[in-house]
């Protein structure tokens, strides 16, 4: 098979579905020596946000979108030890405490971010999806996280992010952490209203401004 036929073969089995069938050709394409974040930035995600649209659309409904979703999480899986591998050879680079804001259940987005923050040498707790804000503050203080992450992907559930700073707030606990958050309705002007900072639209960028964060210590 060539690269081209693998590339389509995979997008192919995100947009209808086939969590069965992904497996193998994504083990290919690692054999063959292609990048796991190339794999997840240029064949993965395009396949899932053109899922999206159809959503969006109308064009298709959510049993095909949970089937996308699952080839996707599929996907992510074999990929996500890749993205992780070099960690050992790091020295920690900081502490983050990741997690879905609450009623919120989209968490392939976040599981990438939390891969990519341990391969450059973070310590991270993930806390899952669907978490409310009295938890992810409690957890960070166990932890002593120097970084809360988190991730929106609904309009409605992205004011869970504030009610996180709110608390944070409320408890006299907000300068001990910087408060970073990511997923689709985020954005850096939501994040400055808020008190928060806004993480950037993929994981790259997530982890290139919690680093930034962390050398300004
Ligand atoms: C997959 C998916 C699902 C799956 C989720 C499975 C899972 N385990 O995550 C399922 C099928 C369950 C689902 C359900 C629903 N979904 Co949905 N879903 C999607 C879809 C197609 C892809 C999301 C995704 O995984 N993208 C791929 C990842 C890699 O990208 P990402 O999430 O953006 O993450 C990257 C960045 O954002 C960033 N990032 C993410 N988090 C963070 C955090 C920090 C701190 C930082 C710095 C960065 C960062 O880095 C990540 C990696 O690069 C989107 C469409 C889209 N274009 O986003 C709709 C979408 C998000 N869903 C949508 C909707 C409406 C729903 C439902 C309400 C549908 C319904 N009627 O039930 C439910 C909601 C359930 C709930 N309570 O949460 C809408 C949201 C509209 C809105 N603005 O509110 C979207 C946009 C589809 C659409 N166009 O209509 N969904």
């Amino acid at each position: 098979m060539s690269d081209t036929d693998i590339r389509d073969a995979i997008y192919i089995c995100i947009q209808e579905g086939r969590r069965d069938e992904i497996g193998p050709l994504v083990e290919k394409a690692l054999e063959d020596g292609k990048d796991p974040l190339k794999i997840i930035e240029v064949i993965l995600n395009p396949a899932l946000k053109e899922v999206g649209d159809k959503f969006d659309s109308g064009d298709i409904f959510l049993p095909e979108l949970i089937m996308s979703a699952e080839a996707m999480q599929a996907a992510v899986e074999i990929l996500q030890p890749h993205l992780e591998k070099h960690k050992q050879q790091m020295k920690v680079t900081g502490r983050v405490v990741m997690a879905t804001v609450q009623g919120d259940i989209h968490d392939i987005g976040k599981n990438i971010v939390c891969a990519m923050l341990r391969a450059n040498g973070f310590q991270v707790l993930d806390l899952g999806r669907d978490v409310p804000a009295a938890e992810i503050v409690t957890k960070a203080k166990e932890f002593n996280a120097d970084i809360i992450g988190l991730s929106a992907l609904l309009s409605t559930t992205l004011p869970y992010c504030r009610d996180t700073v709110r608390l944070l707030d409320e408890l006299g606990l907000r300068d001990r952490f910087k408060v970073f958050i990511g997923g689709g309705p985020a954005n850096p002007d939501y994040a400055d209203s808020i008190g928060a900072t806004y993480g950037g639209p993929h994981a790259e960028a997530a982890v290139q401004n919690m680093l930034k964060a962390m050398r300004r210590d």
